[in-house]
């Protein structure tokens, strides 16, 4: 069964109680409901995480490592500014995919850039409290589509000498 952490950043803790009119009136805990109950529909486990630190965040990815098969990841704000979260993507060679609630690109000049999403293997952004849904959806359909193992690349040494 595939396992997915559903991990979200700064300031998502206040959604449904503050600035309606930007984020809706669904709280983070209506989300997690839901991706819980589409989880169990789809077959999969999930952990749902909200940090307010980058050093947490960083840390839940580095923690995934040894559990997840792939991450749905609102980064918030962190995701127009933090190299070190953009490095920590990479860094966990593990899927991620991007969520946001608004359509960043239609948004303030500041928030059309996303550092993280450039690590991610795709981005769903405007749908509101379905993006985390599409997003696992998305997740569990990158694990299984993907290649089983990355290829070498053409002329590279084998790191064993017997070829599987
Ligand atoms: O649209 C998204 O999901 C965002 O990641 C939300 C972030 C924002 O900085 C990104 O540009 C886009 C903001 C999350 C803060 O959520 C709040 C919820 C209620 C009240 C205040 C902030």
């Amino acid at each position: 069964m595939a396992r997915i952490l559903v991990l979200n950043g700064p300031n998502l803790n206040l959604l449904g109680t503050r600035e309606p009119g930007v984020y809706g009136t669904t709280t983070l805990a209506d989300i997690e409901r839901r991706v819980r109950t589409e989880a169990r529909r789809l077959g999969c486990q999930v952990r749902f995480q909200q940090h307010n630190g980058e050093k947490e965040l960083i840390e839940a990815l580095h923690m995934a490592m040894g559990w997840a098969d792939a991450v749905v990841f609102n980064p918030a704000a962190y995701t127009h500014t933090s190299v070190a979260l953009r490095d920590a993507i990479s860094a966990t060679r593990l899927p991620v995919v991007e969520v946001h609630l608004s359509n960043i690109h239609a948004r303030e000049p500041f928030r059309r850039h996303s550092l993280t999403a450039e690590v991610a293997v795709g981005l769903v952004s405007g749908f509101g409290p379905q993006g985390y849904l599409l997003g696992l959806q998305a997740a569990l359909a990158h694990l299984t589509t993907r290649p089983a193992r990355p290829q070498p690349a053409r002329g590279a040494r084998r790191r064993r000498s017997t070829v599987s």
